[in-house]
């Protein structure tokens, strides 16, 4: 598993199988005390050779972790930030790890340490177990549809370990705590800005009535929520619009995302909103080519292409993140709970004052994009997040 960043007091690795204690991020007294404990134990594991009674080797060492820890009297917060992924390329977990940070910052005796899970979705659940198995952290943070799932299971094998999970739904479960976005309403945002285009009578845009969503893979939020929340907006502008949605398969193969959207536009889609981490950049390089247009998702897109991306929705995960992490280091947060946000309760918006929105895009769209989203904003219009 790979470390990116640990911010806050220095931080061993987690993956050191050893029962000791890393003495570095300790001080005085406690420091003594945790270099004999962790003499003795290791000691101890030297003598006695693996496994004695039953246990396996990575739960005495669990045992020890813990009951060091409580014996050297340390009241450190250490969290894990789990990316199930990369974080280049992806802002929702870009925002995940730097509001998780901000927070672990506000704290001298916190800890935090981001964990990089990789693409190959079926590893995540041992690598989740392993940051579990570790002992080290009171919380686990993460953000992704599949996450809850994942933490019941783990769950059931370290029944104390606390998690924190963004962008995902599960209710009921005493250590774990979901925070999830109405992906509906932020695909509607799009949905009705694409509509707003592709029926205006911009550069980039066609007669025809096509709209394109190129998404990395295909789940159930993308499926329930977002791809129809994207066409509701559309045809909120107009009926007749079509969507042409297409699967890459994975978040970062940027080719096949840019050969995907090249067919799309030479089929008459003008305008592609694009939910697909890495391979995002396939996208814009097409519309670029193709004189298109592409919409951003989660946060602002706008510079990454100034006049080909014209419209972003942002979601506001970083303090969201932040919020929430630090409630359960301060013991505040209900573990138990499970929220959805949406753009009325303000976590969910379409970013209208940026000026490179206001200079590429007509005052008449513009206006009539501001105009629902106000509408969404003092809940005249809303909509519910499918479960
Ligand atoms: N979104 C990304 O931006 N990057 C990713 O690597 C990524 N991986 C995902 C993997 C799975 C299994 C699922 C269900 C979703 C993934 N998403 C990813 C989508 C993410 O959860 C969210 O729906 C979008 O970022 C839109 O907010």
């Amino acid at each position: 598993m790979s470390t990116l960043f640990s911010r806050g007091r220095r931080y061993q690795s987690h993956n050191v199988r050893l029962p000791y204690l890393n003495v570095s991020r300790l001080k005085g007294v406690t420091k003594l005390i945790a270099v004999f404990l962790s003499a003795a134990v290791l000691s101890l594991v030297v003598s006695c050779g693996a496994e004695t009674d039953g246990t396996s080797k990575e739960e005495q060492s669990l045992e020890n972790q813990s009951s060091q820890k409580q014996a050297a009297g340390t009241t450190e917060y250490d969290v894990a930030v789990f990316v199930p992924g990369v974080l280049a390329g992806s802002p929702t977990y870009q925002m995940l790890a730097d509001g998780v940070t901000r927070a672990v910052e506000e704290f001298d005796s916190a800890t935090v340490k981001i964990v990089e899970g990789g693409f190959n979705q079926a590893e995540w659940q041992d690598k989740v177990t392993e940051l579990a198995a570790t002992g080290i952290y009171e919380l686990i943070v993460s953000s992704n549809p599949a996450l809850p799932e994942i933490t019941r299971r783990v769950s059931n094998s370290f029944p104390n370990q606390k998690f924190l999970l963004f962008d995902g739904y599960l209710e009921g479960e005493k250590n774990i705590y979901t925070f999830r976005y109405n992906q509906y309403e932020q695909a509607f945002l799009s949905g009705h800005m694409a509509g707003l285009v592709t029926t205006s009578s911009m550069e980039g845009a066609n007669p025809e009535l096509k709209v394109g969503l190129v998404a990395g893979q295909e789940y159930p939020d993308m499926n329930q929520a977002i791809l129809p929340g994207f066409e509701k907006g559309a045809q909120w502008v107009n009926e007749d619009i079509r969507v042409d949605f297409r699967v890459i398969g994975n978040w970062y193969d940027a080719t096949k995302a840019a050969e995907m959207s090249s067919s799309m536009m030479k089929s008459g889609v003008d305008i592609i909103l694009t939910i697909a981490g890495g391979a995002n950049q396939g996208v814009v390089k097409t519309a670029e080519e193709q004189g298109g247009y592409v919409l951003w998702f989660d946060t602002s897109g706008y510079e990454k292409s100034p006049g080909t991306v014209i419209g972003s929705t942002a979601l506001r995960q970083e303090e969201a993140a932040y919020l929430k992490t630090k409630r359960a280091i301060e013991g505040k947060l209900q573990f138990g709970e499970a929220e959805v946000v949406g753009v009325e309760e303000g976590w969910i918006t379409f970013l209208k004052d940026d000026p490179l929105f206001t200079s590429h895009v007509p005052e008449s769209v513009r206006n009539r994009q501001t105009d629902i989203l106000e509408k969404m904003k003092n809940g005249e219009i809303g909509f519910e997040m499918p479960k």
